[in-house]
């Protein structure tokens, strides 16, 4: 049987994880939150497809696609979460369950993070909780795309 199809999707700047800001973000890599999702994906008997864009069209394309191939979208949209309406129509316009992720915690930070455009269109969302915010939100959404089926 064909496991259901969840995009994991990530926005600006998030290649740059474990580079720089470890205070802020850690020192773990995007490769290592791959590897967590991909892990965390087989034990919940989901598959994903995890990306990462800088490109802000790239991301509303990629949102567009899971329409009809994906049960359920995990985002953290980095920044654009903020600031991109386009982003938010693009998830309210395929009509799926969608969890948000935020690495750290953006209320604690600037009052410019304490806004969400995603989080409008966000069945649920999960921030401040570090890589495992990840793991979270495949479980929360694997229990959506079951309640969706039963
Ligand atoms: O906490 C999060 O996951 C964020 O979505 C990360 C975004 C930030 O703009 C959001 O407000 C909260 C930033 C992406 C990571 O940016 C880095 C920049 C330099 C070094 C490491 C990461």
């Amino acid at each position: 049987m064909e496991l259901p199809l969840v995009y994991v999707l990530n926005g600006p700047n998030l290649n740059m994880l474990g580079m720089r800001q470890p205070q802020i973000y850690g020192s773990a890599t995007l490769d290592d939150v791959e590897q967590i999702c991909i892990q965390n994906a087989e034990n919940l008997e989901i598959a994903i497809d995890f990306r990462q864009t800088n490109d802000e069209g790239e991301l509303v394309s990629w949102i567009q696609e899971c329409k009809g191939k994906a049960k359920g979208i995990v985002i953290n949209a980095g920044a654009y979460s903020h600031t991109s309406i386009a982003t938010l129509d693009a998830l309210l316009s395929v009509e799926l369950p969608v969890i948000e992720v935020h690495i750290s915690n953006i209320y604690r930070r600037e009052s410019f993070r304490h806004h969400s455009y995603v989080s409008h269109a966000a069945t649920g969302v999960i921030c401040g909780l570090g890589l495992q915010g990840y793991a979270l939100a495949l479980a929360a959404i694997a229990d959506l795309i079951l309640e969706e089926d039963n």
